[in-house]
């Protein structure tokens, strides 16, 4: 029989890699865990108890919340203060940054999160998904700053996500290599199932809402003829596969190869993702499987955010066609 390893086990002996480690990352991630089987469990009942659909309210983003994602923001901010090892949270889902209860213990990280990606795909059972990236906190005195809360991508400390899906998938990575755990719900644990993702070489996919088409910049559409006319060696199989929640796209191409675009357009220049919660974390991880990520101007790890809830072109993906998509939009 195969050895089981468990999420719990390998995080501990990431933390053996940083001799100076106090365990206080590890119960971060620990807790992650927790709050992704409590989602899980609730988005797999979805359809038996009353958590679909609407919850009657918009969010900062203007957005309806779906009952569910008033339910995974929850889950998040429980588990986070309950390890007693943050200093502050940002959620896609509150308008202001999230400060530790009063008496509850702090800790020294920032959690940026999105709870429930692709909610609006809730009520037709599609793959929805968490996302989530952990920085140091920067500054020592009472208060927490903007220092603390607009760091850059290249300071982030570890960052992944959780997919509901067929299974329930957590892939996170603290900076040596992109590791991906699937919930056995026998064991009630995630079990190692996808050791040191790497981005295969091969474009099997590229992934846009090819709606907005009519709206994009110049150069966009260039790109995306390009690969229709599959003469290209990278593009003789490639096949357009859109989700529509950016977790679910992204864990695709990660798996399979590929490249995903969201463009800003003409009257949304910034696009629609959001910079903290989407584009950083997932950029971190596809960077560490060996890919990249760009507004198509700037590398996204190296933006210094300046709002919360910040908006930004995104194309990410295997190296090659970040490249190719720049020479043929004329972005580069
Ligand atoms: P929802 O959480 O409202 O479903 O939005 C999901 C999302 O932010 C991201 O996950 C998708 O990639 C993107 O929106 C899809 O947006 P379009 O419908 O405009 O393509």
């Amino acid at each position: 029989m195969e050895p089981v390893r468990t999420i719990h086990r390998h995080i501990h002996e990431q933390a053996a890699l940083h001799p100076d480690a106090r365990g206080s990352f590890s119960r971060l991630l620990g807790q992650i865990c927790l709050a992704a089987k409590v989602i899980g469990h609730h988005v797999n009942r979805a359809g038996l108890v009353d958590v679909l659909g609407g919850a009657g309210l918009v969010n900062i983003q203007g957005e309806v919340v779906q009952k569910l994602d008033i339910l995974a923001n929850a889950a998040m901010k429980d588990a986070l203060f309950q390890s007693g090892t943050v200093a502050a949270l940002v959620s896609e889902e509150e308008e202001a940054v999230i400060h530790v209860p009063k008496g509850t213990e702090k800790g020294d990280y920032i959690v940026h999160f999105d709870p429930l990606d692709g909610s609006s795909n809730i009520d037709a059972n599609v793959s929805i998904g968490t996302i989530f990236a952990i920085y140091r906190r920067k500054s020592t005195g009472p208060e927490i700053t903007d220092e603390d809360i607009f760091q850059k991508g290249t300071e982030i400390v570890g960052a992944g996500y959780i997919v509901y899906g067929s299974s329930t998938m957590l892939v996170y990575t603290a900076g040596h290599g992109v590791h991906g755990f699937t919930y056995d719900p026998s064991y009630g644990e995630f079990l190692l199932s996808h050791e040191n993702i790497q981005l295969p070489e091969k474009c099997k996919v590229v992934s846009v809402n090819e709606a907005y088409s009519s709206n994009w910049p110049a150069g966009i559409t260039d790109y995306v003829d390009f690969v229709k006319a599959r003469k290209h060696p990278r593009y003789k199989d490639t096949t357009f596969r859109y989700i529509g929640s950016l977790v679910a796209d992204v864990h695709r191409n990660l798996l399979y190869g590929g490249f995903f675009m969201y463009p800003g357009t003409v009257q949304k220049p910034n696009g629609k993702l959001r910079l903290l919660y989407e584009a950083l974390p997932l950029s971190f991880v596809v960077e560490q499987a060996g890919g990249t990520a760009t507004t198509g101007h700037e590398r996204i790890l190296e933006m210094t955010p300046n709002a919360l809830h910040q908006r930004v072109p995104l194309f990410i993906g295997n190296r090659d066609d970040v490249q190719l998509f720049l020479e043929i939009s004329g972005y580069s």
